[in-house]
């Protein structure tokens, strides 16, 4: 089992097409060997994605979408690699928990496919619900809240009411903002700066902030012109350290070396954190237990003294 956390999760999309690495692992070698290296640098859970969710991204077909992940998820399965299946579709969650992932990381929290609840419910397997209003072609306009730590905390918590309706447990279920989806940048600060309000629904918080386009924003030359995605790795780790600080439950990140690297040295620090959680006005639900092989030769050694308690 996994502890508490900050659990790392590393991305894997095997599509064409995503933002960061879109065509670096489309062929299934490359992709293997990536996970399996993500998890020699100590990622806790490999996140295998099979369509992209880039702004503006055009949908694929669930054929086309399955047959791009289920290959790789068997040979991860085998390899012993921990993971998670970054899909919105029931059908693709599916034939990826049979192939051997033991999570789901929907993007739609359950909106874009109302059988994607009772698959989930049926496997008994960790649930992670971010925060969605479309997909990714609509996104931009999208983008409009009356306040949006209160909006996303509202509509976070309609998801997962559904999802506890549809028999998830209480105890498998992660909450995620969704920085960047339907979000300006604005929107991202404003939701990094107030995690806390998420935070009090007492679900554990995922955040996936790397290489993403605000950071891009920030960092961008006297031009406007944005920092490549290539470039905004010291600004991912810098998120990732404010977020453990925060008390997240996990990160998800391209680069695991360098996440796992600033995990070292915020536990060796006496894992500080930022404030005090707000407290919970719900019972906190005990965060999801991820089931795990053994672990990875390489796997940096844990400080005990330095797990989180929830
Ligand atoms: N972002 C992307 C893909 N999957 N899953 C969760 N839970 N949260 C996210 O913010 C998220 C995600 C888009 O990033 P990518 O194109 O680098 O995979």
């Amino acid at each position: 089992m996994v502890g508490p956390g900050p659990v790392v999760m590393g991305v894997l999309n095997v599509t064409p097409d995503s933002f960061s690495d879109g065509g670096r692992y489309a062929d299934r070698d490359a992709a293997v060997a990536h996970a399996v290296r993500m998890r020699e640098q100590g990622a806790d859970l490999v996140d295998v994605g099979g369509e992209s969710t880039r702004p503006g991204a055009d949908r694929v077909d669930p054929a086309t979408e399955t047959a791009r992940v289920l290959p790789v998820i068997r040979e991860l399965a085998a390899a012993g690699v921990p993971m998670s299946v970054d899909t919105t579709r029931a059908a693709v969650a599916a034939a990826a928990l049979e192939a051997g992932a033991a999570v789901v990381n929907d993007v739609s929290g359950g909106l874009a496919d109302p059988a994607m609840t009772k698959v989930v419910a049926e496997a008994g397997c960790p649930y992670v619900i971010m925060h969605w209003r479309g997909h990714s072609r609509r996104m931009s306009e999208l983008a409009r809240y009356h306040d949006v730590v209160a909006d996303v905390r509202a509509e976070l918590r309609a998801r997962v009411d559904e999802a506890l309706a549809a028999g998830i447990a209480a105890d498998k279920i992660v909450i995620d903002p969704g920085l960047g989806f339907a979000k300006t940048a604005e929107h991202n600060w404003a939701l990094t700066r107030r995690i806390g309000e998420l935070q009090a629904l007492g679900f554990p918080v995922l955040v996936a902030t790397s290489r993403k386009s605000y950071l891009g924003k920030l960092l961008a030359a006297p031009d406007q012109t944005p920092r490549p995605v290539g470039e905004r790795e010291s600004a991912t780790v810098a998120t990732s350290v404010l977020a453990f600080a925060a008390g997240i439950w996990g990160v998800r990140v391209h680069d695991v070396r360098a996440t796992v690297d600033a995990l070292a040295v915020w536990r060796a620090s006496g894992s500080p954190r930022l404030a005090a959680p707000q407290p919970a006005s719900e019972p906190a639900a005990q965060p999801a237990a991820l089931p795990t092989p053994a672990p990875a030769a390489s796997r940096p050694e844990r400080h005990p003294a330095a797990e989180r308690s929830r």
